[in-house]
């Protein structure tokens, strides 16, 4: 077929991804404005290369009118979480989204494949639009935690490496690394609410820091410049003080001199 021909095939595909990579991230945007933790990590996305998608329709018998039914994963989105309990978070939100339909699930954290693979794959159903009009299409979602990534990512590269033929002994290497990131992955589950609260506090004082420093830019626009240099240098005061509850009541004072002042809504 020809190059040109294959590009129209990929193009919707292409939008795809980019328009999920768009949505995921922007949970982690929503998440992190609220100042609440965010269950996804980091998001990639890609379309599958040309040379695998023909690989796949050779290896699993598919003509080319049944390329877009048979082969799922041409659209692949990956996201990545701090822990395994992110990972089930994530398949809710998904769940619950009215824009993308889940059509299969595959648990290869509770049913972990004989490689030593582990990661929650989804397979959705999304709409996007193009000259054409509207077109469904199907798209993988693969869930892991940051370890369960780097040994997928380290075992696809050997796959590479010895064609799919990876000695045993390296075989059995990559179990126990698997085995050992099972181990991991839970010690981390063990401490999450320890490290969920050290996250939490510090996004809480990042948005309280950036709050109080655009009302203040706001004051010195319409306030008195001395009044207000006097006001950040009491702000620098409070900050080194590393006290979430005295930033959190200067933020409050620094709000009402705003308010006084009109200063509040400027952007
Ligand atoms: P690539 O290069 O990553 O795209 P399918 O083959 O997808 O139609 P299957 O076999 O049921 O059907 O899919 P499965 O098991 O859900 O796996 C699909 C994808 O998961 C693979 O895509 C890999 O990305 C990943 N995966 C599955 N098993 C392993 C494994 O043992 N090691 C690693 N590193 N990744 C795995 P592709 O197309 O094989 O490869």
């Amino acid at each position: 077929m020809e190059i040109q021909l294959w590009r129209e095939i990929l193009a919707p595909y292409q939008l795809a991804v980019d328009e999920l990579v768009v949505k995921f991230n922007h949970i982690i945007r929503e998440s992190r404005t609220r100042g609440t933790y965010s269950p996804i990590e980091r998001v990639e996305g890609r379309v599958k290369d040309l040379s695998s998608i023909l690989n796949k329709m050779q290896k699993k018998d598919v003509n080319m009118n049944d390329l877009e039914e048979k082969i799922k994963d041409i659209a692949g989105i990956r996201i990545i979480c701090q822990f395994v309990e992110d990972i089930y978070r994530v398949v809710e939100i998904i769940d619950d989204r009215s824009d993308m339909r889940i059509l299969e699930k595959k648990d290869y954290i509770k049913n972990v494949k004989n490689t030593g693979y582990r990661s929650f794959h989804l397979i959705v159903e999304y709409e996007v639009n193009t000259l054409n009009g509207p077109k469904k299409l199907p798209a993988e979602i693969q869930i892991r935690t940051l370890a369960m990534d780097f040994w997928a990512t380290v075992e696809h590269s050997l796959h590479y490496k010895y064609q799919h033929h990876i000695p045993e002994y390296i075989q059995d290497k990559l179990i126990n690394a698997s085995n050992a990131i099972i181990v991991l992955d839970q010690e981390m589950s063990a401490v999450r609410d320890e490290i969920l609260d050290a996250q939490n506090s510090f996004r809480i004082k990042a948005n309280l820091v950036s709050d109080i420093l655009h009302s203040l830019q706001n004051l010195y626009k319409v306030g008195n410049r001395r009044e207000v240099l006097k006001i950040q240098e009491e702000f620098y005061k409070v900050y080194e003080q590393d006290d979430i509850e005295l930033l959190t009541h200067f933020g409050h004072q620094l709000d009402m001199i705003a308010e006084g002042h009109g200063a509040q809504s400027l952007q």
